[in-house]
């Protein structure tokens, strides 16, 4: 008889240690008082592991904030990479109730220590079910591309981050705003779009698309293979930031935060 070895985490752990984690993280999210990064309570703590932790305080952030609509990718692009001194990508949730509409102000206080980065938004069409999933058949399943701003969040004291401290606290999430103006891929190729970053009239950062991956629609395939291995598609109607193009700025109370998209136009962001 085969039996696939189960990772050894996840028969392992005591599900009340998951259950503390998770508290932890909800915690310091409601109280906006940053702790310390879940490894260091927690050395054992492998990506496996991280996943399920990821999972039961998303089950529970459910509650507040409304159904899941999609994925973060995060760590695309080498600078990423470099600034954090982790190669490999990972992914969080996004529910309905984190999204930024059009012209909304985003209160400061109810975020830890928010910063914000340009993103290239994909909204899925049609089911993605990997493994084997490449450029070709993520672009075929996507319906529409959009100019896109992460305001990310971390839970932890001054960001610090390790990939499974990181993937267990939801990579980062906090909020998300995906531009209202569209395109289907036959009109736009991501790799292309180019973005300006100001905040508050001051250039903060510039990029290109194909600094994700090389191209925003590998972000999309990577992730549909990434939740193949938890045997899980990546569902129509799905939105999928493909990850930060340059690095994300800090954003405090009063400041105003511009990303100029190629063939887009701007998306605006006013913190209070
Ligand atoms: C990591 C945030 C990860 C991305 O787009 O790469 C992420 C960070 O900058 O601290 O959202
Ligand atoms: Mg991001």
């Amino acid at each position: 008889m085969n039996v696939d070895p189960a990772p050894v985490s996840s028969v392992l752990v005591d599900p009340r240690a998951i259950a503390r984690w998770v508290g932890l993280l909800e915690e310091a999210e409601r109280s906006r008082a940053p702790i310390a990064r879940l490894t260091e309570e927690a050395p054992a703590l492998d990506l496996g592991l991280a996943y399920l932790v990821q999972t039961a305080w998303v089950a529970r952030r459910a509650r507040r904030a409304g159904r899941p609509v999609g994925f973060k990718m995060g760590l695309t692009t080498e600078a990423k990479q470099r600034q954090m001194g982790l190669r490999t990508p990972i992914y969080g949730i996004l529910f309905e109730g984190d999204r930024v509409g059009e012209g909304a102000v985003v209160a400061r206080d109810d975020l830890v220590q928010p910063k914000v980065e340009p993103e290239i938004a994909f909204v899925i069409a049609r089911e993605l079910r990997g493994p084997g999933i490449g450029l070709a058949e993520a672009t075929a399943a996507t319906g529409a591309i959009h100019p896109a701003l992460e305001i990310i969040d971390s839970r932890y004291l001054g960001f610090a981050a390790d990939l499974p401290s990181m993937i267990a606290d939801n990579c980062f999430a906090g909020r998300f705003f995906v531009g209202r103006d569209g395109r289907g891929p036959s009109a736009v190729a991501p790799s292309t779009i180019e973005v300006e970053l100001e905040k508050n009239g001051e250039p903060a950062g510039r990029g290109t698309g194909a600094a994700v991956l090389g191209d925003p629609a590998a972000s999309v395939a990577l992730l549909a293979n990434l939740l193949a291995a938890v045997g899980e598609p990546l569902p129509a109607g799905s939105v999928v930031l493909t990850g930060g193009i340059v690095p994300a700025v800090p954003a405090s109370a009063g400041d105003r935060i511009v990303a100029r998209f190629t063939g887009f136009g701007e998306l605006a962001l006013r913190f209070v």
